[in-house]
């Protein structure tokens, strides 16, 4: 066996394990307040579980979030814990929180992990999902309504329709994604070791 196909399996490896193990929150914001809003108004604070399980018995939903639409007072604070109910990595990803833009909790397993963040001081509608690849389309969507918001987000399932593709689509057309699969254990990373070496046999013959 060829030794430098070995290392650069064991690297392939090593990178997989590091790149699935650790939940990460970004964006969030406890103190700086929005435009517009002079205090925090009130403090609300929610969990969500996320993934399959909250999607069993839902038609053409394979992943969802368990509650799907919130209502918050404009210039509240507030507090998400998201459970992932899955061995696999979920988000939950809100767009347009103050400053950043977004405000994401993520788990590369189950688990889960807690973000905080100050609603707009004007009515809005922003968008919860999951940005693993397809998680969103298969289901993994929801919705904050600011002040009572500007209309419900598209294809929240059970709020404002399906998702337009649903999971049988998906692996009918090929697109699961390493994202997609269970995080490896022993048995996925010696048969990637092998992969490895294989692929590289045959670039040697
Ligand atoms: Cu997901």
């Amino acid at each position: 066996m060829n030794r430098a196909l070995l290392v650069v399996g064991l690297l392939l490896a090593a990178g997989l394990v590091a790149s699935t193990s650790s939940a990460k929150v970004v964006n969030e914001n406890t103190d700086d307040l929005p435009p517009g809003c002079e205090e925090i108004s009130e403090e609300v604070t929610y969990t969500v579980r996320g993934g399959s399980e909250p999607a069993r018995g839902m038609d053409g939903v394979a992943f969802t979030f368990d509650e799907r639409s919130f209502e918050v007072p404009a210039c509240a604070e507030v507090t998400v814990t998201f459970v992932n109910t899955d061995p696999i990595r979920h988000q939950f990803m809100v767009h347009g929180t103050y400053p950043d833009g977004s405000t994401l909790i993520e788990l590369p397993g189950e688990g889960e992990d807690t973000a905080t963040w100050i609603a707009p001081s004007t009515p809005a509608s922003l968008m919860v999902h999951c940005g693993v690849n397809q998680h969103q389309q298969k289901g993994m969507k929801a919705q904050f309504l600011v002040a009572g918001g500007e209309g419900d987000v598209p294809n929240v399932p059970g709020i404002s329709g399906l998702p337009p593709e649903d999971r049988h689509d998906a692996h009918a057309h090929g697109e699961e994604t390493a994202d997609d699969r269970p995080a490896p254990g022993p048995g996925a990373l010696l048969a990637l070791l092998g992969a490895a070496v294989a692929v590289g046999l045959r670039g040697n013959a």
